[in-house]
């Protein structure tokens, strides 16, 4: 391998309390049970399994004032927030395993305080069949798995917009920093919002149209040696035919191979520095196929098929 060797941190955050369904706090452990760690190893990188984080357990409520679960999501997230940024601050490649993806929310907070503190360019790719930008006043559920991008724009309950405020009073994110792909399914207030904020969507229509090469030249340009690539991975991104262990399954996802090339070219952009998997329900799965889809397409995010590939500069 070219690059130098690069330490991963795996964080597992066994929770599903930004959910609908009970299950993804199973998560963590499917993954591991799945390979992840031996995985990654075999392509040459250091992986540390920090275990899991902690915190308050699902009290199954309804929603109150238009959020479900909002202290444990807090709790949860200030979690995630804190082992995010330590190990980004040792120098380490955070892999966060949700989880739920209300989790999304510390963990890009994380790395947008990281890149504030060290003059990076965060740039975040969100894959996902869902735009997860819902406020307390447009979602159908309640959900704060439906929330975390709009909180992280200053748009949610203030305990969670704290959570992502910068120390000089900017929001985590702004529209120009995420590109969103997959997307399949909106809801209608939800959809007004991301055509207001101006969200770049690279939505199933457009990969249907354009494909999927094209569409992740377009997601990954602009991108210098300052930029801190995020990605955030909800499982849901995939076909359901293909990955039914998610509790938000969305006919018409990416195929198998569609998925590749989209990991495939993330790793060759050289700039992934950071990684959320989440929502994987082991509870909906069958025989942990989707847990071992997820680990090979991980694989592919850190340059599985380099070997068969000149790797451009790094
Ligand atoms: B996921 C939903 F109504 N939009 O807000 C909502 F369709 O993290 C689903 O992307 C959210 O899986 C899905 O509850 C959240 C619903
Ligand atoms: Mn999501
Ligand atoms: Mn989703
Ligand atoms: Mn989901």
């Amino acid at each position: 391998m070219s690059n130098p060797a690069q330490t991963l941190a795996l964080i597992g955050a066994p929770t599903d309390i930004g959910a609908g369904s009970r299950g993804a706090s199973m998560g963590p452990e499917a993954l591991r049970v799945a390979g992840l760690q031996a995985a990654l190893e075999n392509h040459g990188l250091d992986v540390i399994d920090r275990g899991n984080l902690h915190g308050p357990a699902n009290p199954w409520q309804p929603p109150s004032g238009g959020y479900r679960h909002l202290p444990e999501v807090v709790a949860w997230n200030q979690a995630v927030f804190a082992a995010v940024l330590s190990e980004l601050q040792a120098g380490h490649l955070p892999v966060l395993l949700g989880g739920d993806h209300c989790l999304g929310l510390g963990s890009i907070a994380a790395v947008a305080r990281h890149c504030h503190d060290t003059g990076k360019t965060l740039r975040v790719l969100w894959l996902d069949a869902h735009a997860d930008f819902n406020t307390s006043g447009l979602t159908p559920s309640g959900n704060l798995h439906g929330m975390p991008v709009a909180c992280l724009f200053g748009l949610g309950p203030e305990p969670l917009t704290a959570l992502a405020r910068l120390p000089d009073g900017r929001n985590a994110l702004t529209p120009a920093q995420i590109r969103q792909i997959g997307i399949r399914s909106v809801d209608a207030g939800e959809k007004r919002l991301v055509r207001e904020q101006g969200l770049e969507v690279y939505d199933m229509r457009f990969i249907d149209e354009v494909g999927m090469r094209e569409t992740m030249q377009r997601a990954l340009a602009g991108m210098d040696d300052a930029t801190h690539l995020h990605v955030s991975f909800d499982v849901d991104f995939l076909d359901p035919e293909l990955a039914p262990g998610v509790d938000t399954t969305v006919p018409g996802g990416p195929t198998y191979r569609e998925a590749q090339l989209c990991m495939e070219m993330i790793a060759d952009s050289g700039r992934l520095a950071s990684l959320d998997i989440v929502e994987l329900n082991p509870a909906l799965d069958v025989r942990n196929k989707t847990a071992r889809l997820a680990v090979d397409l991980v694989e592919s995010l850190f340059g599985k098929s380099t070997l068969m590939r000149e790797r451009p500069g790094r």
